[in-house]
């Protein structure tokens, strides 16, 4: 008989013998593997007690805890397809997941109980629960009865197991379809390649509503059935407490720069690390550079995407490379990345085209959207990044890819992406606003910050500050613009299309 497909039952197959050594460590208790059988199982019986038909997803937008990655583990288990959301998110953005997605459940905080709640009702969504940072809530009141011992669902590969929406160039939100396939193929190629071992302990810091914290982290530890030391949130007092206990960090670039701001992170910090793992943004060479003098550990960067998840990667091992600066390394064992030109012709080396990939990781389409998924797809079967890149040059060797730039119109902040015309259609909506093009400038902590371009109508006396507050109203803050210019015209091109490049030369 087939093995069970379900990436639960993957994942378990690493968990140590001993269930009862610590998986999770947070600074109020620890959590044993036997616990995440058990939690995970009381959530799944609870899941399961709701009879929803196979496939049907879980909404959730909670703050980080144990309790969290428990829930995302039972709707695995219970062959049900986990929605995580940005825990940002205002109304407005959570009343159109709801509307696509079409949850059958919902689960929030319990001070958003009263909005959810509406829009739930608004929406269709029929179970709603609450479950605080501390493991309270309805959710936690009604498991208590729920059975620990659960059976993990049996899954074909292609069965769903995740919806990650990823916004799109014309502002509306996709939701990348990801497979038990999509994600256990692509947890045990890192198993193997990042060198992952029981005697790993993962210092966990990312939020885990997207790839980042609860796949590429998440995944790595608990099939290497390696602890983790779980913090709620990157908190420099915290990472230099936990970091000499730790072997595997992972962060977006702006936690490398954070860390490094601090004249108290040095080698003696880092002692026990093996690996510092650094995606999801572009990391700057002076941060691979200075992070190298201070610590004399090499930051590996890797690249990927929701719709991916990993695709390659600077190696571990130093028999297989060095780690360069400035490139995100091979593609992954399985994986297949091609640069080519506009044409789909393929570019010679160190020539800078669109980056194309194939791969078992790679999702099957966005959901409700089979005229997108087409559009991003090649006739071939190669799924289009919309990044910019080039294999080699510049002495690099030939097979390790660097990205320079996205087609796409896309701001990526702290690690988290924002699409202008998302922004740009908020503001132009204000009174008293003609137009509007929001850019992203360099910026020393996040990476790159939203800024925004703004041309009045004639009259209007608008007010920087105040429109941003207004925007913190229904915008996720990352979103918001850090700073407003007032212009009289936006600079345009002979086709009438605003220079955007330009702007951000002007405001970077
Ligand atoms: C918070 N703020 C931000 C950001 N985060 N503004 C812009 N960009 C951000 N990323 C807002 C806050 O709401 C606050 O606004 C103000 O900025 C200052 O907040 P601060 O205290 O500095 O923020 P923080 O709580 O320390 O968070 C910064 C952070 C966090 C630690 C960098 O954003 C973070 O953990 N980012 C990781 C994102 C991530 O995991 N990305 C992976 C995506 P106000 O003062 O107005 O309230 S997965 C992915 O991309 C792919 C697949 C991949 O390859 O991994
Ligand atoms: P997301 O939509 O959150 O999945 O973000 C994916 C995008 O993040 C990719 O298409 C890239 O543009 C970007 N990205 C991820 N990792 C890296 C990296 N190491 N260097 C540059 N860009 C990256």
């Amino acid at each position: 008989m087939e093995g069970n497909a379900n990436l639960y039952a993957v994942l378990a197959e690493g968990f140590p013998a001993d269930r009862r050594q610590v998986a999770i460590e947070t600074p109020e208790r620890n959590y044993s593997w036997q616990d995440i059988d058990a939690l995970s199982g009381k959530l799944a019986s609870l899941l399961q007690g709701l009879s929803l038909p196979a496939g049907s997803r879980v909404a959730v937008q909670v703050q980080k805890s144990p309790m969290a990655l428990m829930l995302y583990l039972a709707t695995l288990r219970a062959g049900l397809v986990y929605l995580p959301l940005n825990t940002a998110y205002k109304a407005a953005e959570v009343e159109y997941f709801l509307t696509d997605a079409e949850p059958a459940v919902i689960v929030c905080d319990s001070q958003n109980l009263s909005w959810v709640s509406e829009l739930a009702t608004k929406t269709g969504t029929p179970h709603v629960y609450t479950l605080d940072a501390n493991g309270t809530g309805s959710l936690a009141d009604a498991m208590a009865a729920a059975d620990p011992v659960f059976e993990t669902v049996s899954s074909r590969p292609d069965d769903l197991a995740a919806i990650l929406y990823t916004s799109g160039t014309t502002g509306r939100s996709k939701g990348a379809m990801l497979s038990h396939e999509n994600l256990a193929s692509n947890a045990q190629v890192l198993n193997d390649y990042w060198g992952w071992s029981s005697n790993d302990v993962l210092l966990h810091m990312l939020p885990i509503f997207h790839v980042h914290g609860l796949f590429v982290a998440s995944h790595g530890a608990l099939l290497a059935g390696a602890k983790m030391i779980w913090l709620p949130k990157l908190d420099v007092e915290q990472a230099l407490e936990h970091l000499p206990r730790s072997t595997v960090m992972m962060g977006v670039p702006t936690y490398y720069v954070r860390l490094l701001a601090d004249p108290r992170f040095g080698r003696e910090t880092c002692r026990n690390m093996r690996l510092f793992i650094s995606g999801s943004a572009p990391l700057l060479s002076e941060t691979f550079n200075e992070f190298k003098e201070r610590t004399g550990h090499t930051i590996l960067e890797r690249y990927g995407m929701s719709e991916t998840i990993m695709l390659t990667s600077n190696p571990c091992d130093p028999a297989m490379g060095e780690r360069l600066a400035g490139t995100v390394g091979r593609p992954l064992p399985g994986v297949s990345v091609r640069v080519v030109d506009d044409e789909g012709k393929g570019v010679p080396t160190g020539t800078i085209g669109n980056v194309q990939v194939r791969g078992p990781n790679v999702f099957s389409g966005y959901w409700r959207m089979p005229e997108k998924t087409r559009e991003e797809f090649t006739a071939d079967g190669w799924f289009r990044t919309g990044d910019l890149g080039h294999f080699g040059g510049d002495g690099v060797p030939d097979d390790y890819l660097t990205i320079v730039g996205r087609s796409k119109d896309l701001i990526i902040s702290g690690g988290y992406n924002v699409y202008p015309k998302e922004i740009e259609e908020v503001i132009d909506a204000m009174p008293g606003v003609n137009e509007s093009a929001v850019i992203g400038v360099p910026d020393p902590d996040f990476g790159e910050a939203v800024v925004a371009v703004v041309v009045p109508r004639e009259g209007a006396d608008l007010d920087a500050d105040a429109m941003i507050a207004s925007l913190k109203e229904s915008l996720a803050n990352f979103k918001v613009p850090k700073r407003i210019h007032f212009v009289p015209e936006l600079i345009r091109n002979t086709m009438g299309k605003v220079q955007k490049n330009a702007l951000r030369e002007q405001y970077k």
